[in-house]
C-alpha cells in the first residue's frame, strides 16, 4: 500500500493553522450525532421512514447462522470470547445453534446460558415438538422457532399443509411458553412463500401472544420495497413484535434490514462481519454504521468502538481478512487518497467521512505518497515535519512525488527523504 501518513482523528489539529482547530470528537461539521444530519425542513435529503423508526433490539447470530458460514468452527473458549464481546457492545439477544446439532453444540449452549451476561440467550430449532424438549431444558432464555412456509417446502421438504402448519406451530409454541420461556416463531423463505399462507400462519400464531413472529429472506432474494410491504403487512396483522432475518445473495441485506425497521420491525439478525449460510446475513457493522448515519439515537446504548476489535476476533477465527468493504471496520474504511478528497478532509474530515473514525477508537489515514497525491496532503506532511516550504516549493515537490509515484507509490521514508531533501540545510 503507498505511504500512509498523518494519522489523525478529529481532536488533533489538522493540516493548517489558519482554519479552525477540530473540536470535541463527534461534534465537528457533519459529525453532531444528537440531532439529525441536516434540520429536517431544510432538507435536501430525504429521510422517508428513519424518522418513524422506534427502538429495535439485535438478535446477534453469530453463534447460530454464524457457525454456518463455511469456514466457521468455533471452539467452545471461542464461542464464550464472541459471547462476552457482544454482550461488552451491548446486543439484547443471543442466538445460538440448535442443542440438537450434535453433543459439544449443546454443551456449548449450557455453557453460555449459564454465564453472567446482560443478553438473553437464545436457541434455535425447528418447529418440532422433540426438538422444542430438548431445547427448554439447556437454560437459554428463548426458542426462535423456524417452519418453512414456501410451497416449495410444502411440497419438497416437510410436506405440510398451511392447516397442518399452524397446528404443528400452535402446539410447539405452546409448550414453550408453558416452560416459561421466550418464543418466537419465524417462517422460513417467507418471500417465497404466499402472502395469504404467511398471514394466516401469522394470525394464527399470533393469537397464543408469542413474544415474536419472524420473517426471513433466506435465499437474499428480497428487494427493499418488497421487504416494505410485506412487513407493513404484517405489521398490521399481528400484535406481537415482529424480527426480520435477511441473507445477503445480492447484496441487499442491510438495506432490507433498514427497510424491515422502517416498517415496523422491532428486532434485527446479525452476524459479525455478515458470515452465514453462503455469504451471509447483515453484518453487525454494517447495519449500526446504516442507523448511525440517519439515526444515531437508535444505536446510542451500543459501545461502537468494540466493533472493530469483535471484527478483527471473529475473522481471525474463521480465517478470514475483515473485508475490504466492510463499514466502519475495514482497514481502509478512514483512508483518503485522491488530492481532492485530502484536502478537503485535512480542513473538515466531515466532508468526505460521514462518521468520525475516533468514535470508534479508530483514526482517519491521509495517503500521501502516490500518484493521485495532491499539493494539500504535501504540505501537510511537510507541517508535520516541522518544514517550512514556500507555495512554489509545494508545488514542485507535488509534482515530483506524482512523477517518481507514477512507478509505484513511495513509501513514508522515501517520501519524507523527498520533502527533507527539498530544504536547504
Ligand atoms: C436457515 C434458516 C434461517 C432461519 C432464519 C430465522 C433462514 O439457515 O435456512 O429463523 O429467522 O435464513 O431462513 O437462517
Ligand atoms: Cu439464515
Amino acid at each position: 500500500m503507498a505511504s500512509v501518513i498523518g494519522l489523525e482523528s478529529s481532536g488533533a489539529h489538522a493540516a493548517d493553522s489558519k482554519r479552525p482547530a477540530l473540536q470535541e470528537v463527534g461534534k465537528v461539521g457533519w459529525y453532531h450525532e444528537r440531532r439529525p444530519l441536516v434540520p429536517v425542513d431544510e432538507g435536501f435529503l430525504f429521510f422517508g421512514g428513519a424518522m418513524s423508526i422506534r427502538a429495535f433490539k439485535i438478535i446477534e447470530s453469530t453463534l447460530r447462522e454464524g457457525e454456518q458460514f463455511a469456514p466457521a468452527h468455533f471452539t467452545p473458549e471461542q464461542k464464550i470470547a464472541i459471547a462476552d464481546m457482544l454482550d461488552e457492545f451491548g446486543v439484547e439477544y443471543l442466538e445460538l445453534t440448535s442443542p440438537c446439532a450434535s453433543p459439544q453444540s449443546e454443551a456449548d449452549l449450557r455453557t453460555i446460558a449459564a454465564l453472567p451476561l446482560r443478553a438473553k440467550v437464545l436457541t434455535h430449532v425447528r418447529c418440532h415438538l422433540d426438538d422444542a424438549r430438548i431445547a427448554v431444558r439447556t437454560g437459554a432464555d428463548g426458542i426462535d422457532v423456524l417452519f418453512g412456509t414456501s410451497s416449495a417446502m410444502r411440497t419438497f421438504s416437510h410436506g405440510k399443509s398451511v392447516d397442518e402448519i399452524i397446528e404443528t406451530g400452535t402446539q410447539v409454541v405452546r409448550y414453550i411458553q408453558a416452560q416459561g420461556l421466550e418464543v418466537r416463531f419465524s417462517s422460513e423463505d417467507s418471500f417465497r412463500s404466499e402472502p395469504r399462507d404467511l398471514l394466516r400462519v401469522y394470525q394464527a400464531i399470533d393469537r397464543l401472544h408469542p413474544e415474536r413472529v419472524g420473517l426471513a429472506d433466506t435465499v437474499g432474494i428480497a428487494t427493499p420495497n418488497q421487504v416494505f410491504e410485506l412487513v407493513s403487512m404484517v405489521r398490521k396483522a399481528v400484535d406481537c413484535d415482529i424480527e426480520f432475518h435477511a441473507h445477503n445473495d445480492t447484496g441487499c441485506a442491510i438495506a432490507n434490514a433498514y427497510a424491515a425497521l422502517e416498517a415496523g420491525a422491532t428486532h434485527i439478525d446479525t452476524t459479525v462481519l455478515g458470515i452465514g449460510e453462503r455469504n451471509g446475513i447483515v453484518p453487525l457493522s454494517g447495519m449500526i454504521a446504516r442507523l448511525l448515519s440517519v439515526r444515531p439515537d437508535l444505536v446510542a446504548q451500543y459501545r461502537l468502538e468494540i466493533l472493530p476489535e469483535l471484527d478483527r476476533m471473529v475473522a481471525g477465527m474463521v480465517g478470514i481478512q475483515v473485508p475490504f468493504n466492510a463499514s466502519i471496520t475495514s482497514d481502509t474504511a478512514f483512508h483518503h487518497k485522491a488530492g481532492m478528497h485530502t484536502n478537503a478532509v485535512l480542513r473538515d474530515p466531515s466532508s468526505y467521512e460521514i462518521f468520525d473514525p475516533a468514535r470508534f477508537g479508530r483514526e482517519r489515514t491521509v495517503m500521501t505518497g502516490h500518484r493521485l497525491t495532491g499539493r494539500h496532503a504535501i504540505a501537510h506532511r511537510a507541517t508535520a515535519l516541522g518544514l517550512t516550504l514556500s507555495e512554489h516549493d509545494v508545488r514542485a515537490l507535488t509534482a515530483e512525488v506524482k512523477r517518481r509515484a507514477d512507478a509505484g507509490p513511495l513509501s513514508n521514508d522515501e517520501l519524507d527523504d523527498l520533502l527533507r531533501g527539498s530544504v536547504p540545510a
